[in-house]
């Protein structure tokens, strides 16, 4: 494989990617300079390792009482921590297997072929994303590399792309779809709400997929793998394999979450926190870089349609309503004036 000597060094880490990797430091290499002027920087502040709640699904096939015990659960975690872990989520270990696999293939490919992801692998223009184009300090900037594709791309009937990994995809979006609409629709009832609306306006045409590589970086700790961000959908549903560095913000402190390999990891994003009333919490995370390893992660971004309308199911609301495309214009709006998401707080009423 061809390796590429990077332009910042620092002692003991000779700097060297190979060419799958993108330019992070010639691009970036700026900001790195910047720091290294600088001196050291105050580091991310050192967090504890705490298991998120775990919630086991088989109890939802129970009897009356598991069943209830297990939805209560599901409201609670989305209450407290916005974040929660499933087990028993009805995602085959081989889908799950299968899926990784073929996400490591494609990001093993020359930076070169996948930044042409419409010609290569036929996904939507812009799917392909690394680092963080508006970022002006070292803080701003997401050390990863993704494809963030919209399920539209990959579905059968609207098929434009024909790979093993399109059809991994939808075998994958498939399965965590119904356990999407399934979790949207417990968390609907536990506020008094039977409700058709997820079913009506989430379709699997309507949701994103995102596959995500952290290579490691041997700049410093400092740098992040994904920048602090709140999601931009209902719920989200991830799988992390078991380097870890996801953290999350839990009574006002950012706290690590030890990787599960049995399980999912959900939460809740700003359109539940809105539809819900501020009932549910859409939570800060962020993924934090490692010195040596790849990490890998692939979410599920439960979305509705564009013109679907959010407003709160209860009264009297928190935020005005608004649409997912309204929602989704002022995000990209704001990340490129102010260079970061505001989000819900511009919809306040
Ligand atoms: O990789 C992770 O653990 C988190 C991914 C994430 O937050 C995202 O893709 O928005």
């Amino acid at each position: 494989m061809v390796q590429v000597v990077n332009l910042v060094e620092t002692p003991g880490h000779p700097l060297i990617m190979d060419s799958s990797d993108p330019p992070f430091q010639e691009t970036y290499k700026v900001l790195f300079k910047k720091v290294a002027n600088k001196g050291p920087t105050a580091p991310i502040v050192v967090v504890k390792e705490r298991d998120l709640p775990v919630i086991d699904l088989g109890r939802l096939s129970l009897g009356e009482e598991e069943r209830r015990g297990c939805k209560l659960e599901i409201a609670r975690a989305s209450r407290e921590w916005g974040f929660f872990q499933v087990l028993n989520h009805g995602i085959s270990r081989e889908i799950l297997e299968k899926m990784r696999e073929e996400q490591v293939k494609v990001f093993r490919e020359p930076f070169e072929k996948k930044s042409r992801e419409d010609k290569y692998l036929d996904f939507s223009v812009g799917s392909y994303r690394w680092g963080t184009p508006s970022a002006t300090c070292l803080r701003q900037l997401s050390w990863s590399e993704a494809f963030h594709v919209p399920l539209s791309d990959i579905i059968s009937g609207t098929r434009r792309c024909n790979s093993t990994l399109s059809s991994t995809m939808e075998q994958f979006a498939g399965t965590v779809s119904n356990l999407a609409q399934k979790l949207a629709e417990i968390l609907a009832e536990e506020l008094g709400h039977k409700s058709t609306f997820f079913m009506e306006n989430c379709l699997p045409s309507t949701c994103y997929l995102r596959m995500n590589r952290y290579p490691p970086c041997p700049i410093s700790p400092n740098v992040f793998g994904l920048m602090p961000h709140t999601d931009s959908d209902f719920l989200t549903i991830l799988h992390q394999d078991e380097v870890g560095g996801l953290q999350l913000v839990k009574d006002g402190e950012w706290i690590a979450v030890k990787p599960n390999p049995d399980a999912l990891i959900i939460n809740i994003g700003d359109l539940f926190q809105a539809w819900s009333n501020d009932v549910y919490k859409s939570v800060q995370h962020r993924v934090v870089t490692n010195l040596k390893r790849d990490r890998y992660s692939t979410a599920y971004f439960f979305c509705p349609s564009y013109d679907t309308m959010i407003e709160s199911c209860n009264r009297p609301p928190v935020y005005r309503s608004f649409s997912f495309r309204e929602f989704r214009r002022q995000v990209q709006e704001d990340v490129q004036t102010l260079g970061h998401k505001v989000g819900l707080p511009r919809f306040l009423v």
